[in-house]
């Protein structure tokens, strides 16, 4: 069977893509590096979280047009939709793309069309990948046409989103953009529009950078407010009623794969210009130790004290755990010795030990919530308070309903009109941690 489509890289975007053009009566090879992957694919099912996923992998498996495989395989377009992460000092990480390009180079053929829909620091499109594909001995931009397409989907909403949200095309020439968007034009219904390669992986990062610096500038109002003594929600929601305003939510830090990583590759390439950017990365990262810090002042007096977390995932409603704010927070406090009940209803592999509700709440002493999935907007104060040890509920979300909890005999303290501690070094952590009468201190 003749492929249309490859896709490389099985994960958030690459599934949703390869199964929406399948649906579409593409015959798609989706390429996975992960057995594991593939064989999940290739059995119709699926091995993230996503609404409405499920059903669309199942039904293009079952169509035909879908496959899996290790190996890519020669097709019309390629599509590459792996991860660009950044490395422990800040720097992108392009193994992935680089590896993927590598991978289609005995594959191509003259005519095809290469799309990156990674997310990419500038100019990777021009100056790594289209030498990469030259290898292929075809000249990129004459007969292997190449784009940078990046994805913008919000997880959680992604097969919507994929479809409905207007898409950015960039082209290494002008008929590398045009051939990209002939092929998206098939199901997105939003506008798509066409520019140069630089532009468009700009645009994208652009777009996550936008939404750093204000999540920063809301974590910065929720400090200002705590020293003031006011609610930094109220402060928002009014401010919100101003035509030209849009405050973001505070919160307990800003996790996941996009946009706690993306400003990075701008702070990489121009370090001495990116500097509000660099700052709002810091603001945003400084957001879970000061979390971690309000929960230790909590517990000063307590002996061997216990907290229960609620969420690990990144964000609400998603199954999704890299970068999340949680991790920085459970490292804190276990550094500290203190006892953590860890619960996620969406998560089921994490690096550290999942408890089941009650028992997250067993003898605990404070609880903790990370996260706004929708499960613990209906958790029952009144039943879980009684497994407790002391009913304090630090909620960093703004998401439950202060006034049960309160009736359930729970102190709520709200992250955005508290007093919030300053991030504190590792070392002053030490000397904290003695002061709290800890257990093994
Ligand atoms: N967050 C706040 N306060 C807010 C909004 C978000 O603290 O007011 C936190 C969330 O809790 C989470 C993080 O920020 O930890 C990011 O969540 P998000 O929902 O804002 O975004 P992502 O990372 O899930 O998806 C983003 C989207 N980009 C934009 O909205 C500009 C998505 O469209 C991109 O496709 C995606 O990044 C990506 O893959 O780059």
């Amino acid at each position: 069977m003749d492929i249309d489509i490859c896709v490389v890289g099985l994960g958030y975007i690459g599934l949703p893509t390869a199964s929406v053009f399948a649906s579409n009566g593409f015959r798609v090879q989706g390429v996975d590096i992960s057995q594991r992957v593939v064989d999940i694919v290739n059995r119709g099912e699926i091995h993230i979280e996503e609404p409405g996923l499920k059903t669309v992998v199942q039904a293009a498996i079952h169509s035909g047009n879908l496959r899996a495989s290790v190996t890519p395989v020669e097709a019309n377009a390629f599509i590459l939709a792996v991860p660009t992460p950044i490395t422990e000092d800040k720097k992108a990480d392009l193994s992935y793309v680089e590896a993927s390009a590598r991978a289609i180079v005995p594959y191509l053929r003259a005519g095809n069309l290469v799309i990156l829909e990674s997310t990419s620091p500038p100019r990777t499109t021009v100056d790594v990948l289209a030498p990469i594909l030259a290898e292929s001995g075809l000249t990129v931009g004459v007969d292997l046409f190449l784009a940078h397409s990046p994805e913008r989907v919000l997880p959680g909403r992604i097969l919507n989103e994929l479809i409905e949200n207007d898409r950015i095309i960039g082209g290494v020439t002008t008929e590398s953009a045009e051939r990209a968007r002939d092929l998206y034009a098939s199901f997105v219904a939003g506008e798509i529009i066409l520019t140069d390669a630089t532009t468009a992986e700009m645009v994208k990062l652009m777009e996550n950078t936008y939404r750093d610096v204000n999540i920063a500038l809301a974590n910065e109002l929720a400090v200002l407010c705590g020293k003031l003594g006011i609610n930094a929600w109220d402060v928002i929601q009014f401010a919100n009623h101003h035509p030209r305003v849009h405050l973001h939510n505070p919160g307990p830090g800003v996790g996941g794969h996009c946009i706690s990583v993306d400003p990075w590759f701008l702070v990489e390439r121009l370090p001495e210009d990116a500097r509000l950017i660099a700052m709002a990365r810091n603001i945003n990262d400084g957001m879970p130790h000061r979390v971690a810090g309000l929960v230790r002042e909590s517990l000063v007096g307590i002996t061997n004290p216990k907290v229960t977390l609620l969420g690990v995932s990144y964000k609400g409603n998603v199954d999704d755990t890299r970068e999340s704010p949680s991790l920085e927070v459970i490292a804190d406090l276990k550094a500290q010795g203190i006892e953590l009940g860890i619960y996620d209803p969406h998560v089921e592999r994490f690096e550290h030990s999942l408890s089941g509700l009650e028992d997250a709440f067993r003898d605990s002493d404070c609880v903790l919530l990370m996260v706004d999935h929708n499960e613990f907007k209906l958790l029952d104060p009144g039943a879980l308070g009684k497994l407790m040890r002391r009913r304090l509920l630090i909620d960093t979300r703004k998401l439950v309903d202060a006034g049960v909890w309160n009736a359930a005999g729970f102190v709520v303290q709200l992250l955005g009109k508290l007093l919030l501690p300053t991030p504190v070094s590792p070392g002053q952590r030490d000397s904290m941690a003695q002061a709290l009468s800890l257990s093994g201190s």
